[in-house]
């Protein structure tokens, strides 16, 4: 193991969150309701039953957030816009005093030197185009392209990095098919539908912000995870192809010009998930979502083992997972990343890549002196980041991480239990207080680097 790691020397360090886990302010100024009003609303979806009605109350706080940012030394923050803030009916009237608010974040955040890193859909549609089918509909992929545009005319001379979608698989199959999240509704050709829309609006808007924001740089980002089989056999093997589809492949392959993976349509068909034969992918949709991209977006927090466990007499498992999760459950496995790295680059060649999301939740809170020792959550990040770094040294294009997230904030289903922040929120009072991992990454950003073992 090197004794200091070094990244390139314009390598861009910064931190995520997004407008409904952080933002509060659920109507204020004009805003209308998205379907996360309407679902962490609804009794029994949210695990601790809050909402995000006040969450960080980053709306009336965002001078002192941009201020904490810089005490970090941050280079680059990763945001997003509420589409019901500047549409409160998803299309229609623009809402003025909503794009004032990011209009200010925005002059906040170059006045500190910050480059602002915008994702203009990170789940929360406007309630109104849910109500007239949502994602499963053509028209909020036509909706989303006049907020797109929308957004970019009014800060495309300042923005340079934009993102137009945050995980559409999240929001296709836990919002439409697992209904763990807002909509909730289950049924997976809808989600099909959706995932379908996700991706056309993405590529219909791509040239939108590029008119109206020159010079800029635009993707997506996906939640990925290498996948594993668990032992060598056909049946593991064959699970490993599936889950790789699914969470991968259905995405990255039509962003690539491949056009939906042949395997998968044929596996969601038999399943009799596709009654309708994928026969809303007009001609041009796949020209469409192929639109040439200036980076991509990954988000990536464990791995996948693949196991098939219907498979008759089946090898046992040679790879199991290790006894270390976070507390969503979720393994800690750092060349988990490094793998998926080298995969993405080597399939896709995306030309440029940034982590937009990794992170641990782990609720270590203030001890009798106030300092918050979240070693786990520092450890995670140190070796993850040296994992990272491995790949970037065999050759991937790594242009940058975003820890995710900047602050403990709503945690979707889970509510407030789970805080994956590197800077501490009191709920009750609002403090904030920087967490031991928020420290280190500072000196991380500072030093362009790090020491393994530390
Ligand atoms: O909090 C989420 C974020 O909104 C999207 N990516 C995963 C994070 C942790 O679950």
């Amino acid at each position: 193991m090197p004794d200091t790691i070094h990244f390139p020397e314009n390598f861009l360090w910064g931190a995520a969150t997004s407008s409904y886990q952080i933002e509060g302010a659920r109507q204020a100024d004009g805003k209308g309701e998205s379907i996360w009003d309407r679902f962490s609303h609804t009794p029994g979806k949210i695990q601790d039953g809050r909402n995000g009605d006040i969450a960080c109350d980053h709306y009336n706080r965002m001078p002192q957030d941009v201020a904490l940012m810089q005490s970090l030394g941050l280079q680059a923050y990763r945001f997003s816009i509420s589409w019901p803030r500047i549409l409160p009916n998803g299309r229609g009237a623009v809402n003025a005093a909503g794009l004032d608010f990011y209009d200010r974040l925005v002059d906040s955040l170059l006045t500190a030197n910050i480059t602002p890193f915008i994702t203009l859909y990170h789940w929360d549609l406007p309630q109104a185009l849910q109500d007239e089918g949502g994602w499963p509909s053509r028209s909020t992929a036509e909706a989303f392209v006049t907020y797109a545009d929308v957004v970019s005319q009014r800060l495309g001379d300042r923005v340079k990095n934009w993102i137009t979608h945050n995980e559409p698989w999240v929001a296709a199959f836990v919002g439409y098919w697992q209904g763990r999240h807002a909509p909730g509704i289950q049924d997976f050709a809808q989600a099909i539908r959706a995932s379908h829309h996700l991706l056309l609006s993405h590529g219909w808007a791509v040239p939108v912000i590029r008119q109206n924001s020159p010079e800029a740089q635009v993707g997506i980002t996906l939640n990925l995870n290498a996948v594993y089989p668990a032992s060598s056999s056909a049946a593991d093997q064959q699970a490993m192809r599936h889950e790789d589809g699914y969470l991968n492949r259905w995405f990255l392959d039509p962003l690539y010009g491949r056009r939906y993976p042949a395997d998968m349509v044929h596996s969601f068909s038999q399943q009799g998930h596709l009654p309708d034969d994928m026969a809303f992918v007009q001609p041009g949709d796949l020209q469409a979502i192929a639109a040439p991209m200036d980076f991509l977006g990954i988000n990536n927090y464990f791995r996948t083992i693949a196991r098939d466990k219907t498979a008759v007499n089946n090898q046992p498992p040679t790879l199991e997972p290790y006894d270390n999760y976070t507390e969503m459950g979720w393994e800690v496995a750092p060349e988990g990343i490094r793998d998926l790295l080298l995969r993405v680059e080597y399939d896709y060649r995306p030309g440029k890549i940034y982590i937009t999301e990794n992170g641990a939740s782990y609720s270590d809170g203030p001890n009798g002196d106030g300092r918050i020792a979240d070693t786990r959550r520092q450890t995670y990040l140190r070796t993850y980041l040296a994992k990272i770094h491995e790949a970037m040294q065999i050759g991937v294009p790594l242009a940058g991480y975003f820890v995710w997230s900047l602050f403990d904030n709503f945690e979707w289903g889970f509510g407030y239990k789970q805080r994956f922040g590197i800077i501490w929120v009191d709920y009750e009072t609002q403090e904030r207080i920087l967490k031991d991992s928020a420290l280190w990454y500072r000196s991380v950003i500072a030093q362009n680097g790090f020491t393994p073992k530390e």
